[in-house]
């Protein structure tokens, strides 16, 4: 749908002022970033910090941890399998190396397995690459260039933009890495922008002091994704994918040990079993659980699978109270809400406006602040502009890049999004694009080392499903960045372990039996929920109503 003519009308004001902020802009004059003092003010706009939509775990390693209530509800539930009806003696899966989840993490973690001389299956929910890996936009941060950068620069913003909380040993194992991975991605055949010397393109992200982010147009992700895939499928003899086949539960063994999963066959409804020597959960994050009802950046299987197996094994977590709300997510057209709008549209100049066309934030602050400033523009100062869809929305004046970068600049650096709005009948490099935050990132998860082990022998968490590389807020770039990293460990030190410690044993569902226990003595209502969540439940209320089957399992039998 186009823009209504009341928004055409309002679209003048943006025009309006437009001149002189092109202007401002050619001469380096920037929108004044906040003090250190008036960015923590401005979080409590955030919705982190409402206190209303927080409630405490009553079970587990971290009982008494106040994190978002839908998170609590998957950790309050009951898991999809009765323990006592799975017969664990009929193996129909064994592997050295089991990877939960087909995304950037996972795939990086079932290469590097096989470099070291494993088999690996990857189980994953839907295909292999559906993932946030593949939703992400805008770049990956890596100090390649030498002469003005250095992973000293790069760790220090990583740190600031986790408000100082970050797991320093993460952090510096992630920056380190960094030239790395991008050597390994480029090696691998990833194609990401560059100029005709072919030195590789970098732009500046909000928090970051130097221009790192590498990118692919508007659609990185999706390019380290197609890469990762690729590779993977050149390895049909060490590598089995099994795709619709999410991981309801982990196997312990009678040693305590990680020693596989049961899956869940989306297509035949089956429960099947899979033992491994080492496994490795990948399975990204969260947004499908719309927290305090915010839209959502990430893919229709982004659950929180993971975090409730690992917790249920007895994995702690780690800044799970901070979840990131990217500052630009589509608000307009009503199709394509929630959908990510690079943060690279900011990097490459773009303002960010209220309904009298004025900026009110300077456009690249973390994005915790970025998003508490827009919020509060539109809760409280009221300067939102209103959508058809009874929603506020901010503009994010993307026709200025032309103006300052060239003609054609956001045609070439944004297809993607030029093409999405294009389909509607908006051209962005002529209109604005209306924004609202939207659910974007888990910045914690289950805790890890450095080698990506647990609490859990056997057991090894790497992406987005683990806590503290970002500490209480993640920057632009270092999640791409965070789950080839870490997801290449994660692989090495499974191998390893396979290596030299793995120890056979009988397997084993107590811990379920256990965590059942644990929610009974709690007094937790058990009403109808189980979880995993596996897929949203997007179906209207009054069908559920009549959908017998979902009293007890959700959409799935
Ligand atoms: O790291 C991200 O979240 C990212 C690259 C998003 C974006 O704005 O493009």
């Amino acid at each position: 749908m186009p823009y209504t003519p009341e928004l055409k009308e309002l679209i003048k004001r943006v025009e309006k002022t437009r001149p002189v902020r092109v202007e401002k802009k050619r001469r380096g004059e920037e929108f004044p970033a906040m003090s250190l003092k008036e960015r923590e003010d401005i979080l409590k706009y955030h919705p982190d910090f409402k206190e209303e939509g927080r409630t405490e775990i009553l079970v587990g390693p971290n009982k008494g941890y106040r994190i978002a209530r839908e998170m609590v509800a998957i950790l309050h539930a009951k898991s999809r399998l009765d323990p006592d009806a799975v017969d664990l003696s009929q193996v129909d899966y064994e592997t050295d190396v089991l990877v939960i989840g087909g995304g950037g993490a996972g795939t990086s973690a079932a290469l590097l397995a096989v470099q070291n001389g494993m088999k690996a299956v990857i189980a994953t929910k839907l295909r292999l690459g559906d993932a946030n890996t593949m939703m992400a936009e805008g770049g990956i941060q890596a100090a390649t260039k030498s002469e003005k950068d250095s992973p000293y620069y790069h760790y220090l913003d990583v740190m600031g933009g986790g408000h100082f909380k970050n797991d320093p040993e993460l952090v510096e194992t992630l920056v380190v890495e960094a030239p790395k991975v991008m050597a390994w991605l480029e090696k691998l055949g990833a194609m990401f922008s560059k100029f005709e010397d072919g030195r590789l393109k970098t732009m500046h992200g909000g928090g970051t002091c130097r221009k790192r982010m590498h990118y692919a147009g508007d659609i990185t992700g999706a390019e380290i994704m197609r890469t990762l895939r690729d590779e993977a499928k050149n390895h049909p003899d060490d590598i089995k994918v099994l795709e619709f086949s999410p991981a309801v539960e982990l196997i312990l063994n009678d040693k305590g040990a990680c020693a596989g999963a049961v899956l869940f066959n989306l297509e035949t409804e089956e429960y099947l079993v899979i033992k491994a020597k080492a496994t490795v959960l990948a399975t990204g994050g969260s947004g499908r659980l719309h927290i305090q009802g915010f839209m959502t950046t990430n893919h229709y299987g982004a659950t929180g699978d993971g975090l409730v197996l690992g917790y249920r094994a007895g994995v702690p977590l780690k800044f799970l109270h901070a979840v990131q709300y990217h500052p630009t997510g589509a608000v307009f057209p009503e199709q394509a809400e929630g959908l990510l709008i690079t943060e690279k549209v900011r990097g490459a100049g773009a303002n960010i406006l209220n309904i009298e066309g004025e900026q009110f934030v300077y456009e690249r602050e973390p994005r915790d602040v970025e998003s508490s400033a827009i919020i509060r523009e539109c809760l409280e100062r009221k300067k939102g502009v209103p959508t058809p869809t009874g929603k506020y929305g901010i503009w994010l004046d993307s026709p200025m890049i032309d103006f300052l970068k060239g003609e054609g600049t956001v045609r070439k650096e944004f297809p993607g999004k030029w093409i999405l709005f294009h389909r509607y009948g908006i051209d962005i490099t002529k209109e604005p694009m209306l924004i609202y935050p939207t659910l974007h990132y888990q910045n914690g998860g289950l805790e890890i080392k450095n080698n990506c082990e647990t609490k859990v022998p056997g057991l090894f968490v790497a992406g987005e499903v683990s806590g503290g590389v970002h500490g209480e807020n993640r920057l632009m770039g270092n999640s791409l960045l965070d789950v080839v990293v870490f997801g290449r460990i994660a692989g090495c030190s499974a191998a390893e372990y396979v290596h030299n410690k793995f120890k056979d044993g009988s397997l084993s569902l107590d811990h379920v039996r256990r965590y059942h226990r644990a929610l009974a003595d709690a007094h937790i209502v058990l009403d109808s929920r189980v979880s995993p969540m596996i897929l949203p439940d997007y179906s209207n209320p009054e069908v559920r109503k009549k959908q017998l089957t979902t009293k007890y399992l959700g959409t799935l039998r």
